[in-house]
């Protein structure tokens, strides 16, 4: 049997949109250009990352810790209204039979995520019951590429590293699947990237190629 670490923004829900939103409402305010191809950039990278690529269009005086920290403040407290009018009906029925059948098929289940907010969404969208460990933005200090969140998931399960799965949509959550040393299977963005062990168009194929 194997475990199963899910990313979550991109693989179980799509909180792009409501990213998006936050971060231009907050370089709407800075006067810094950001659009969709920006956004884009931002995939899997952490909040911190993010504004640093968010200030390269930056053109006003060099900005303190404490501002930048006030920033990410702002974009996260209206990233979090938005996340509130999220329910069960965004997981899908394809995604919520795929965790089910897993299960019963006897594999453990996990979710590798850089984002902070992981439990406040899973709890949103009431999949937070379908996991045996958690590891996310809250519990490591390297984001992906780096492949401490994944280690750290496979650490809670109590996993060998070449005993798990990692099923990811940015490249590089692929990039930091395979440092771990873990199989990397790709869905949505990154199923264009030639690292990706398997790739996949729905979570229901996970049943068949782990049967
Ligand atoms: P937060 P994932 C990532 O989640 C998102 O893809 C990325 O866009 C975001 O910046 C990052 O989480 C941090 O999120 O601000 O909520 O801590 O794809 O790793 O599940
Ligand atoms: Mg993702």
């Amino acid at each position: 049997m194997k475990a199963i670490i899910f990313d979550l923004d991109g693989v179980l829900v799509f909180t792009d949109k409501f990213h998006y939103q936050a971060w231009k409402k907050m370089a709407d305010k800075m006067g810094i250009y950001f659009d969709e191809v920006i956004n884009n950039r931002l995939r899997g990278v952490s909040r911190r990352e993010s504004l640093e690529i968010i200030l390269e269009r930056y053109e006003g005086a060099p900005l303190s810790e404490k501002e930048k920290e006030d920033l990410m403040e702002y974009k996260n407290d209206y990233y979090k209204e938005l996340l509130k009018t999220m329910g069960p009906d965004d997981v899908t029925e394809d995604t919520r039979n795929a965790l089910k059948l897993l299960r019963e098929q006897g594999h453990k289940l996990a979710i590798g995520s850089s984002s902070k907010n992981t439990k406040f969404i899973l709890k949103q969208v009431a999949i937070d019951d379908m996991f045996d460990a958690v590891s996310d933005g809250t519990n490591i200090t390297h984001s992906k590429p780096d492949p401490e969140v994944f280690e750290k998931a496979a650490q809670f399960l109590g996993e060998s590293y070449d005993n798990c799965v990692v099923v990811e949509d940015a490249y590089a959550g692929i990039d930091a699947a395979k440092a771990a040393g873990m199989t990397a299977v790709g869905i949505g963005d990154a199923t264009s990237y030639d690292k990706c062990d398997y790739k996949i168009k729905s979570l229901m194929e996970l049943t068949e190629l782990f049967k």
